[in-house]
């Protein structure tokens, strides 16, 4: 099986927790892509969604699946939404694809996330994967020392602004052993919107596809 094909095999697998009439926090990225193509299916069974960004919220309006304002739904049952890494106790490096602020806060208002990923983005110690933060324009240069400081090497995401009109520093050379401990850290930085890593709320169950099938792990 192909990289490609286990990201499908993981999100057809995270099908069997949504259920009908709720809403669904979905997030952002190619596994995703194929939960949103598999929700076309169910789009009259389920009340809508709430989209992490404005790539999902395009492919789910053409998927004819409502998207709603986190503001009116409230707190959601579910979230879906893949990771760049995951450690075997659930927590994430997220933000490959710039939408880790807006993930972050699908993920704080949902009482279960799932996570879709491929058995490749399994790994023993977070940072290998480069870790996302994103930063307000004018603090990146402040933001950029103190990362170096921490140990890091931060490398501007050239030409990109996320959703939130922000920039993103894409952190090399970090070995996390404590992700909690560093994701409080960093995200205590004066000009820091959000940090890739979700220690303090990761997910709750990790679908892991691999060439034997899905592997559920759970928190
Ligand atoms: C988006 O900002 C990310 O957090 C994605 O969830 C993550 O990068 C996984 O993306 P893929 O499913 O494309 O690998």
């Amino acid at each position: 099986m192909n990289a490609d094909a286990k990201k499908k095999a993981a999100a057809l697998a995270a099908l069997e927790y949504v259920e009908d009439g709720m809403t669904v926090g979905v997030g952002t990225g190619t596994t995703v892509n194929h939960f949103i193509a598999a929700l076309k299916d169910r789009r009259n069974r389920i009340a809508g969604a709430v989209s992490s960004s404005e790539a999902s919220s395009r492919l789910l309006r053409e998927a004819g699946v409502e998207v709603r304002s986190l503001n009116d739904t409230g707190d959601l049952a579910l979230y879906v939404d893949g990771a760049d890494e995951s450690t075997r106790h659930l927590a994430l490096i997220k933000g490959g694809g710039g939408a880790l602020t807006r993930e972050k806060i699908v993920a704080a208002a949902s009482r279960r996330f799932v996570c879709i990923v491929d058995e490749s983005k399994v790994v023993d110690v977070l940072g290998r994967f480069p870790l996302p933060v994103e930063v307000i324009p004018m603090a990146r240069s402040l933001v950029a020392r103190k990362l170096a400081a921490m140990g890091g090497r931060p490398v501007l995401r050239q030409g990109f602004k996320t959703d939130n009109g922000n920039e993103i520093l894409d952190v090399h050379n970090l070995r996390i052993t404590d992700p909690a401990a560093l994701e409080a850290e960093i995200g205590l930085l004066v000009g820091v919107v959000e940090v890739g890593l979700f220690a303090r709320r990761g997910a709750d169950v990790l679908l892991v596809a691999g060439d034997s099938g899905v592997q559920a792990l759970k928190r």
